[in-house]
């Protein structure tokens, strides 16, 4: 049987730190992803969708976004189940425990204790609970076992392998081994390379279909499962509409910022980024005391062929100071006193630092910096 395995959807996620029209486009992206899963479990004629928690980001859910899921699955002739998670949790208020909102073949988890739906036609057995409150603290595996192995059991779970006592539904090693299912399919690790490494289990966690920031970075997507009692392979299938990237630039020495601007082009052009990409440049390094860098005028000249670039200014302007650091004058006095600062080990230390001396230095000079 084929298999696709989704979650962590987290339909009308807000898109923080793009601009409202930005945040907007990708909430319809995301939306978009998920009608393309959709499609794909249609046409590639999948047996059974998965959806192993986090459909949506919180428990409020727009009309809209009810209206393209029931519209979605009824276009589906297989079932479709789903194992609701800590940010969509089956509590009284919640659309899961509502009849008659979602087509048949749609079966929903409401339960935190562990239950199962059984699809005859398939012979397999899918297990799951629900989280009813943003945490679950117990392991809903613990001391449990499938119940005729002969049959293709799945759990799809909505858990945290991570920690024994994580309040995201802790699902420790020695409970999912000993429960027997012949595929995990887990939710709740968005970059789930590390963890799924961990796994000593058939399964995986899928992680979300689009990056909603910089904290998930990479192509995103769902798990293809192709298994019967004796053979199993995963796949991992693109869904994503955009990929986020950071990427760190030294910008030692740099004077002006034209420099800094074609050094931010090269990194763009020789990793080959387009359209597709949310990028964030970190600069950092020792720049000249003269150069104050405008992030904005950076990531507007640079950005053209990306999605979104935002562009961070964490470079301390110590570059060649030595003539700074003997200058009997107002500047080498301002530099001595801010030394400690612009040398501190605390990251916030070394930028108050450095912007009270790139404004105090263009002040000299009968510049104005706009202020932050
Ligand atoms: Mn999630």
């Amino acid at each position: 049987m084929k298999i696709l395995h989704t979650g962590d959807i987290h339909l009308d996620s807000p898109f923080t730190g793009l601009s409202p029209e930005t945040a907007q486009k990708r909430r319809a992206e995301l939306r978009a992803a998920f009608s393309d899963m959709i499609a794909y479990a249609r046409t590639q004629s999948v047996d059974l969708l998965l959806i192993a928690g986090d459909l949506f980001d919180k428990n409020y859910v727009t009309r809209d976004t009810v209206a393209l899921l029931r519209q979605e699955f009824s276009t589906l002739e297989c079932p479709v189940v789903i194992a609701p998670g800590n940010h969509d949790p089956a509590d009284d208020k919640s659309i899961w425990r509502k009849k008659d909102i979602f087509p048949e073949n749609v079966h929903i988890f409401v339960s935190s204790t562990l239950s199962s739906f059984f699809f005859e036609k398939l012979n397999c057995r899918v297990y799951g609970y629900a989280f009813e409150e943003p945490s679950l603290r117990t392991c809903p595996l613990d001391g449990k076992t499938v119940e005729n192995s002969s049959q293709i059991n799945i759990l799809c779970a909505h858990g945290d392998t991570a920690s024994p006592i994580s309040p995201y539904g802790p699902l420790p090693a020695g409970a999912l081994e000993s429960f027997g299912a012949d595929y995990y399919a887990l939710g709740h690790i968005h970059n789930p390379d590390a963890a799924n490494a961990a796994l000593t289990v058939p399964g995986a966690y899928c992680g979300c279909p689009e990056g909603r920031d910089f904290g998930e970075t990479g192509v995103k997507g769902a798990v293809l499962v192709t298994l019967d009692k004796e053979h199993f392979q995963m796949e991992q299938i693109r869904f994503c509409r955009r990929i986020y990237e950071q990427r760190m630039l030294n910008a030692d020495g740099a004077a002006e910022q034209g420099e800094i601007l074609s050094t931010v082009r090269t990194l763009i052009q020789n990793a080959g980024f387009g359209e597709d990409v949310l990028l964030r440049i970190t600069l950092q390094g020792s720049t000249s005391p003269e150069l104050s860098i405008d992030t904005a005028a950076l990531a507007k000249a640079a950005g053209e062929g990306l999605f979104h670039l935002e562009i961070r200014d964490e470079t301390v302007p110590t570059w060649n100071a030595d003539l700074l650091q003997q200058d009997h004058g107002m500047r080498g006095e301002l530099y001595r006193v801010l030394l400690p600062r612009l040398e501190s080990a605390d990251a916030a230390q070394r930028e108050t630092g450095s912007r009270a001396l790139r404004y105090a230095m263009a002040a000299l000079a009968g510049e104005t910096l706009p202020l932050e």
